[in-house]
């Protein structure tokens, strides 16, 4: 089972209310009230991580872990205070086992990086034919300096992984599966604990790319009992630049440095250096300190919603854009998993992607237009592109009609 809570009754959620935490929400577009239908690209922030970003640099500002004066002490408590609240947020054992990156593509850079120094030629990874490039050119890079081998796990028409074909790409090679929580072309939200509890079976450890995954669900790592999860900030409704590594306590510590320099190190000689305990020996350099405090709000301010409420209501908006955009003639939704998050896909008859993008962005919806970082999801579709409206707890049945509407419009003028 997921880490997730059930989806029940979405009564309880007052979009109007939310929406009104979300300063950038309330303006038009071309003459059009914006409706912000591109949050698997990046998520808005709400006004109190703007606020706390803009009070650190106006009173706190300093570099973290060096000074003895009050505003490097207070610079110092702010960012591991932000380091605990991902700890609580995601479930983990220990704050030594969140590694501030700067995103998700950073973190599994790290994990393939270092982690990656132990593999040798013909040791296998495994991810799966719906991973972002994120999640594909690090692995790819690996092989390239190390020879492994990397093996991919199919998905089947609807957009799900092929689990059937999984126990057979494992072998005694087998030293990681990497693979995506939910997917950012399809939507799909990924059987991941039984994954984990297979990849565990054969003694193999698992990362979770969890950037889609993070701003629709409670996710909880010690009950996906997963080995590393990533994901960004930007995401999550906080800043960019920041993002988290989460890695099992055991895993980090065996591990090498991913880059050296100041902070991640206790003595340097010429002759020999020795390395900071965890975290921060995967941290080196100034990280970001006003991200990661603006990250620590926006947790907080997600700890206080009710996530029930969240995921009934987001199945609602996904279930109904679902039903109205399959009602348009010419229209074909891609990805049809069984379990997905509030994300569309779609093409439609001879209408380029981009063409539709510029269409609906006269009427102020801003929908993402492309192959999403995830090429091999298109190939396997056979389209070169999709549109792809994806949605937050701030997004509404009305923005949802009015995207309806105009890829009617939309059709009409192009196809
Ligand atoms: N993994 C997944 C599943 C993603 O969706 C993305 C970004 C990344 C990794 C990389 O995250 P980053 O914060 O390090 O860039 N996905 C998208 C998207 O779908 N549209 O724009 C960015």
């Amino acid at each position: 089972m997921n880490a997730i809570v059930k989806p029940r009754s979405d009564a309880d959620w007052d979009v109007a209310r939310v929406r009104r935490d979300f300063p950038i929400l309330d303006q038009e577009v071309h003459g059009h009230p914006l409706a912000y239908l591109d949050n698997a690209a990046t998520t808005q922030k709400p006004q109190s991580v703007i606020e706390a970003m803009d009070r650190y640099y106006r009173r706190d500002n300093a570099n973290v872990h060096r000074g003895v004066h009050a505003l490097a002490e207070r610079a110092t408590t702010d960012f591991e205070a932000a380091r605990e609240s991902v700890r609580r947020f995601i479930n983990a054992p220990s704050a030594r086992e969140i590694v501030f990156v700067r995103g998700t593509t950073e973190a599994i850079n790290l994990v393939a990086s270092s982690f990656g120094q132990g593999l040798r030629e013909g040791d296998e990874v495994i991810i799966t034919a719906m991973e972002h490039h994120a999640n594909i050119v690090p692995w790819q890079l690996l092989r390239e300096r190390t020879g492994v081998v990397l093996r991919v796990l199919p998905i089947t028409p609807a957009g799900e992984l092929d689990l059937e074909a999984l126990p057979g790409l494992f072998s005694a090679r087998t030293r990681l599966i990497a693979l995506t929580h939910v997917s950012n072309a399809l939507g799909t939200i990924n059987p991941v604990r039984q994954v984990v509890a297979m990849a565990h079976e054969h003694g193999v450890p698992v990362l979770l790319d969890g950037a889609q995954a993070m701003p629709h669900m409670r996710v909880d790592v010690q009950a996906l009992d997963c080995d590393f999860y990533a994901f960004s900030g930007h995401k999550l409704f906080g800043p960019t630049g920041i993002g988290v590594l989460y890695g099992r306590e055991s895993l980090l510590q065996a591990m090498p440095p991913y880059q050296g320099g100041g902070e991640m190190i206790r003595t340097v000689s010429f002759e020999k250096t020795t390395f900071a305990g965890l975290p921060h020996r995967f941290e080196a350099g100034t990280p970001d300190i006003a991200g990661a405090i603006g990250l620590g709000r926006a947790i907080e301010y997600l700890e206080k919603l009710d996530w029930s409420a969240v995921m009934a209501y987001e199945h609602r908006l996904l279930e109904y854009a679902t039903d109205r955009l399959k009602d348009i003639p010419g229209l074909r939704v891609i990805g049809e998993a069984r379990d997905k998050v509030a994300l569309v896909s779609f093409v439609m008859d001879d209408v380029h992607p981009h063409d539709m993008g510029t269409i609906l962005d006269h009427r102020g919806l801003a929908v993402r237009a492309g192959h999403h970082c995830a090429m091999p999801v298109m190939t396997f579709y056979q389209v070169p592109a999709t549109s792809r409206a994806s949605m937050a707890f701030y997004n509404t049945v009305e923005e949802v009609d009015r995207l309806a509407a105009a890829l009617r419009h939309a059709r009409e003028l192009l196809a």
